[in-house]
């Protein structure tokens, strides 16, 4: 099998026949060809197969109410006693909507809200005290006047759906359908559009010697059968999004490769997320150990993401996001110049 990256651009200067990136802010007019076993080579834009030429470059509709023609902000909120970052921190109600109000005036578009930690290592929470810690607060959001998009960040069909009828609006599961069969039923019959992340192993062993022939073409694969399989239970394309998932069954080189190659999964046809905040590897090269501290490497991380056209970034730290897109964005999409796209 053949697989197309974009080599995504940004500059001003676009040459006449550039693609949009997924109707996107990024552009490309040269594709890597990767083949398994074969070295990788540089092509022209021109040879691509004309399915994948328009799963490319075709504009994304609208995912959960938000459009993606730029890379917009998830806030996360955990509310949980053992997240490795804000664990503990959200697991009042108040405290709860207390930041997700804050998380929304500094610039979140949509909040992420999980009641089950799936750091390596992490036990699996009973269903009925993952519903409880989710979905009264979810409920508080709502009859707060909260208007904001709201996911679920769950693995677990009736999790779901009591997030759903407390307010929520979309499912994010780390495990894309394979941990529980009800998630996909719920997602079918409620129409809810759902966010399928790529992980290897549980969260309670994923990190002990997480391997891969190739983990870009690994993981693109796997989201592919996924997406596959969601179509299948009923869940339309236009209503999934993909994600690579950092730190899930990944050594720090493979975080490092799928970061690089991330524009591949354009080639999916779906919005894609990026959700790197504060995590091991940024701590590992950015030598920090405490994940608060981690905020500068997630912004580089996050920026090198929407400079490959990623639509969604799930971020800690949002205002500082918010800040550092606003400056990429005004500096790599507005006046094009050049010889005209
Ligand atoms: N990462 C975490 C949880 N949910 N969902 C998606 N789609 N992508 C991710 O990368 C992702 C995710 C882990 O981070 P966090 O929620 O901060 O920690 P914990 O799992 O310990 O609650």
């Amino acid at each position: 099998m053949t697989y197309w990256r974009p080599i995504a651009m940004t500059d001003a200067a676009r040459p006449r026949g550039a693609l949009p990136l997924a109707g996107g802010p990024c552009w490309f007019d040269r594709v890597e060809r990767l083949e398994r076993g074969a070295p990788a080579c540089v092509r022209p834009a021109a040879d691509l197969p004309p399915e994948i030429h328009d799963r490319l470059t075709a504009p994304r509709p609208a995912f959960g109410g938000l459009s993606m023609d730029r890379a917009r902000i998830m806030g996360i909120l955990n509310v949980t006693p053992d997240s490795f970052s804000d664990g503990g921190r959200f697991l009042a109600p108040e405290a709860a909507l207390a930041q997700a109000r804050a998380m929304v005036a500094e610039g979140a578009e949509i909040l992420d809200i999980g009641g089950e930690s799936t750091r390596p290592g992490a036990a699996e929470v009973p269903v009925a005290e993952e519903i409880s810690r989710t979905a009264p607060v979810i409920a508080a959001l709502r009859a707060a006047g909260l208007t904001t998009p709201i996911s679920i960040d769950t693995r677990k069909g009736p999790v779901a759906e009591a997030a759903l009828a407390a307010g929520a609006s979309v499912i994010n599961d780390v495990a894309a359908l394979t941990h529980d069969p009800a998630l996909a039923s719920v997602a079918a019959r409620t129409g809810a559009p759902v966010i399928l992340m790529h992980a290897q192993g549980t969260p309670a062993t994923m990190q002990r010697a997480p391997r891969y022939d190739d983990v870009l073409l690994d993981v693109y694969d796997w989201l592919a059968a996924r997406i596959a399989a969601a179509e299948a239970a009923g869940i339309a394309r236009d209503r999934l999004m993909v994600d690579p998932g950092i730190g899930f069954g990944k050594t720090l080189e493979h975080n490092l490769a799928l970061i690089r190659g991330l524009s591949l999964f354009h080639g999916l046809g779906c919005p894609i997320l990026l959700g790197a905040s504060r995590k091991r590897f940024i701590g590992t090269i950015g030598g920090q150990e405490v994940a608060e501290q981690r905020m500068p490497g997630s912004l580089a991380v996050g920026l090198a993401g929407a400079a490959q056209g990623v639509q969604l970034l799930r971020v800690h730290d949002v205002g500082e996001t918010r800040q550092a897109l606003a400056l990429w964005q005004a500096i790599t999409t507005s006046n094009q110049t050049g010889d005209g796209a």
